[in-house]
């Protein structure tokens, strides 16, 4: 089995999860994304859409973290991560949809605008134009290029830290009934959500996970399973998170006058 990912990306951490707490081995890519690995053509022959994680495992070629997972707990079923009842296994997926949708486009937004934007703004224009244009879908080509032109004042920005507030309260309410996020046991949907709760921390919004008690305790709670160790802190480098956190204070007072 060989990951294509980088450390810090959420959706390589969400596939790592899964692999970690399945305690199934892989060989690694690791893809540097600032430098653009992920727009290599040899890449994009297995991931067109120029992104990681992707996943090879007995020559089959997967993309698409949530549809990895899903791939990983069908192919290893001894480590189930699907609850076994129906409705609570619906209740997983339609979290991990909502991720996908809404929650992943506006961690990027809020990553770049805070955290990777001093670095870019340290680069030649030209170079970084030609990094965003390289970009596939027009979307999310566009929303890159309004945060690193605007950072914490782009309405993108805006409207992606609204989008982290709504999906934390829904994680919330899903809390209120049960230890994890679709069901007793832990699932699919807690290694889905986890990435994100971890990145608004990164960046300094900390308090957004620290004032909802239910989605506290469960980071404390995700954060001491042996497969965190294993999939998310063994790849941080004090200096990446450091280099986010120092973003993060640089424009904290700003981002609350964007939110008020
Ligand atoms: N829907 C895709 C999204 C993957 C994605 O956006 N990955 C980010 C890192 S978390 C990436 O590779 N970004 C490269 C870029 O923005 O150019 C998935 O779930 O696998």
């Amino acid at each position: 089995m060989r990951l294509y990912h980088n450390p810090m990306s959420s959706c390589s951490q969400k596939v790592r999860m899964a692999l970690a707490e399945k305690g199934l081995a892989f060989e690694d890519t690791v893809l540097d994304l600032q430098k653009g690995d992920q727009f290599d053509p040899a890449y994009m022959a297995l991931n067109p859409n120029a992104v990681v994680p992707t996943l090879e495992d007995h020559g089959n070629v997967l993309i698409e973290s949530t549809l990895i997972n899903e791939y990983l707990d069908d192919a290893y079923p001894e480590v189930a991560l699907k609850p076994a009842e129906p409705a609570a296994r619906h209740r997983m997926r339609l979290l991990c949809k909502q991720i996908d949708n809404a929650l992943h486009p506006a961690c990027a937004v809020i990553t770049y605008a805070i955290g990777v934007r001093p670095s870019l703004l340290a680069r030649p224009k030209d170079e970084v134009t030609a990094l965003v244009n390289k970009i596939p879908d027009p979307a999310r080509r566009e929303a890159r290029r309004q945060v690193v032109d605007l950072g914490v004042a782009a309405p993108a920005f805006r409207e992606a830290m609204l989008t982290h507030r709504n999906l934390f309260d829904t994680a919330e309410e899903m809390l209120k009934g049960s230890v994890w996020l679709a069901a007793e046991s832990f699932s699919l949907a807690d290694c889905a959500l986890l990435p994100y709760a971890l990145r608004i921390d990164h960046l300094g919004q900390g308090d957004e996970i620290s004032s909802r008690p239910g989605l506290a305790r469960w980071y404390q709670q995700i954060q001491a399973r042996p497969a965190y160790a294993e999939a998310v802190t063994r790849w941080l480098s004090d200096q990446m998170v450091g280099g986010l956190r120092k973003a993060g204070d640089a424009v904290r007072a700003d981002v609350a006058a964007v939110l008020n």
